[in-house]
């Protein structure tokens, strides 16, 4: 596998980062997670703009433009012969001393990882997934704002934990509110009727780049779009619930907090936009070769 580094692509083998990297002392850095489909990277400059966004939010200056962080992501696709895949492009704060200040680091360091995807189980798909409310509530947005997409991924992790610990997969994470902000890795949709509602992401969401597009993908199929402040009471009372992500793209919620959701099986809503997010993945991207 090759790896971009430093402005260039490396060996796997030689593709090493200092122990004095401060995305390793510190979680100081940010990062995105993209997908490939069919030959295309799927909504590049979505993901490439949230990267900037997160390193401007924390004053960390990427060393290159915009333009040709794209294209070094897709030049990393080629030449892993990615047609379908998950690219991996982190930015650190690079190499500096054992102390806490980041304007001592000299360069930030880009790293894009052009991988084959894991896919989740197809059962995961078919059944549905079960949730419990993680005792960790999301960060708070004077502290960390959940929409940095930042190296310091310990606030979900914890999440996960209480997850997995409890026989799970995922979970609820509430903001210091109360409200529902989305699951560990993965932001959050109620179906109710014919509406489809999310969370603003001042409730303490990322702006996933699934979740727009699935709510771009909705409107156009008729159904009513809105985003709203959103309790355990309304996940618990929906129609249907699921969940998106580059990813897990759009996965069925049927089970939240030992209360079956609708009838227990993945609803109408949920398959309908899975197969019209599948066809606008495939069709649409930036061409790899
Ligand atoms: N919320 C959080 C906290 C996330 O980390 C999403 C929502 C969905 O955003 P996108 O733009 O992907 O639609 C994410 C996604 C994984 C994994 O392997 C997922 C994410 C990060 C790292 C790993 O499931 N982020």
């Amino acid at each position: 596998m090759k790896i971009y580094m430093s402005g260039k692509l490396v060996n796997e083998k030689d593709a090493k980062v200092s122990v004095f990297d401060h995305g390793l002392l510190y979680g100081d850095g940010v990062f995105e997670g993209i997908r490939a489909y069919n030959g295309r990277v799927f909504m590049l400059d979505e993901h490439i703009k949230r990267l900037y966004d997160s390193a401007k939010a924390i004053a960390l200056d990427i060393p290159m433009t915009p333009e040709s962080m794209a294209k070094a992501v897709v030049k990393t696709c080629r030449a892993n012969d990615i047609r379908d895949g998950y690219i991996r492009l982190v930015v650190t704060r690079g190499v500096g001393t054992l102390g806490l200040n980041p304007y001592l680091c000299k360069k930030a360091e880009v790293i894009i990882i052009a991988a084959a995807i894991q896919l989740y189980p197809k059962k995961l798909y078919d059944d549905g997934l079960a949730v419990i409310t993680a005792g960790t509530t999301r960060n708070l947005q004077e502290a960390l704002n959940p929409r940095i997409k930042s190296l310091n991924y310990l606030n979900n992790i914890m999440a996960k934990i209480e997850a997995i610990n409890s026989g799970v997969m995922e979970c609820l994470m509430l903001n210091p509110q109360g409200y529902v902000a989305e699951a560990s890795g993965d932001n959050i949709f109620v179906v109710r009727g014919n509406d489809l509602i999310t969370p603003p992401s001042w409730c303490g969401a990322l702006e996933g780049v699934t979740r727009n597009v699935v709510m771009s993908i909705a409107r156009d199929a008729g159904i009513n779009v809105r985003e709203s402040v959103l309790g355990r009471y309304d996940i618990y009372t929906a129609d249907e619930v699921f969940l998106t992500g580059t990813a897990a793209e759009v996965i069925a919620v049927v089970n939240a907090d030992r209360r079956k959701i609708g009838n227990g099986k993945p609803g109408p809503v949920t398959r309908r936009l899975t197969r019209l997010f599948h066809e606008f993945a495939r069709a649409n991207g930036t061409e790899i070769k």
